[in-house]
């Protein structure tokens, strides 16, 4: 499931890169009527490779909504592991094999990670680099998980564990999306994992990136963080009684 928007110069050969590194795999490209054309392109690339659906939104809604309608697609279909990824090249096609097995060998969720042994960043700048990499600690730090890089949308799931926690009733509208399923998964009790990935910037196309979606993923990340406090204060108060 690839989410895009504004992507025309990347869409093609993303979709090439990813039939050639998983040829069995069905895509499914989430685009909000991107003005550049990503769409149109899509649909002629999957008019010529097979076996990739393009499913077209009015508008430009968001990451986080663009997340949720792709999921509920893919949770629809008969898929036992649905994978998520960009489409500038900053997740690397060739990495998927080795996503998708982990999830083979008994993982629930693996997180591309770029904060981990063997990962990393290329080309970013600094300032991107210092956000993503202190935003996560302050994630990872306040919510209490063992993953170094909730926001990395790199991932694949099994999609029973996706579909059990239900990731259309989730609220964020940019990146923070990524922490809550993470989150959601860990408080489920599935089996989340990490593998290395290294993380290149985009050399075409432009960020989507902004200021209002930085401050949404520290208000809810926050909030979790304050819910999962509550919660165990409850349970020490009803336990105590
Ligand atoms: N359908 C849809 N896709 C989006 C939207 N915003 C971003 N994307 C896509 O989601 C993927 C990740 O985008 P972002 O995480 O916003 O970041 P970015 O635009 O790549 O910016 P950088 O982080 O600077 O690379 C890319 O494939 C984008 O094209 C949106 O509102 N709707
Ligand atoms: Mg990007």
């Amino acid at each position: 499931m690839v989410p895009t928007y504004q992507e025309a110069d990347n869409i093609v050969r993303f979709l090439e890169e990813v039939r050639h590194a998983l040829p069995e795999a069905h895509i499914l490209v989430v685009d909000d009527n991107s003005p550049d054309g990503t769409g149109k392109l899509a649909d002629e690339t999957a008019a010529e490779l097979g076996n990739i659906e393009v499913l077209h939104r009015t508008a430009k809604q968001g990451l986080g909504s663009a997340y949720r309608h792709g999921f509920s697609e893919a949770l629809k279909g008969d898929f036992e592991i649905i994978v998520s990824m960009d489409c500038d090249f900053s997740h690397d096609p060739k990495a998927l094999p080795a996503l998708v097995a982990r999830i083979e060998r008994g993982s629930d969720a693996v997180v591309g990670s770029r904060y981990i042994a063997g990962g990393g960043t290329v080309n970013w700048p600094v300032h991107r680099r210092l956000l993503s990499r202190w935003g996560n600690r302050y994630t990872s730090g306040v919510l209490r998980l063992h993953i170094h890089d909730c926001t990395s949308g790199f991932r694949a799931y099994r999609a029973s564990a996706l579909g059990a926690i239900d990731p259309t009733s989730t609220q964020a509208e940019g990146y923070a999306f990524l922490t809550e399923l993470v989150w959601r998964l860990i408080r489920g009790g599935y089996t989340v994992v990490e593998e290395p990935i290294t993380f290149i910037d985009r050399e075409f196309g432009t960020s989507k990136m902004s200021g209002r979606i930085v401050a949404e993923s520290m208000l809810l990340v926050t909030g979790w963080a304050a819910s999962d406090a509550l919660g165990k204060l409850r349970r020490r108060i009803s336990s105590s009684r």
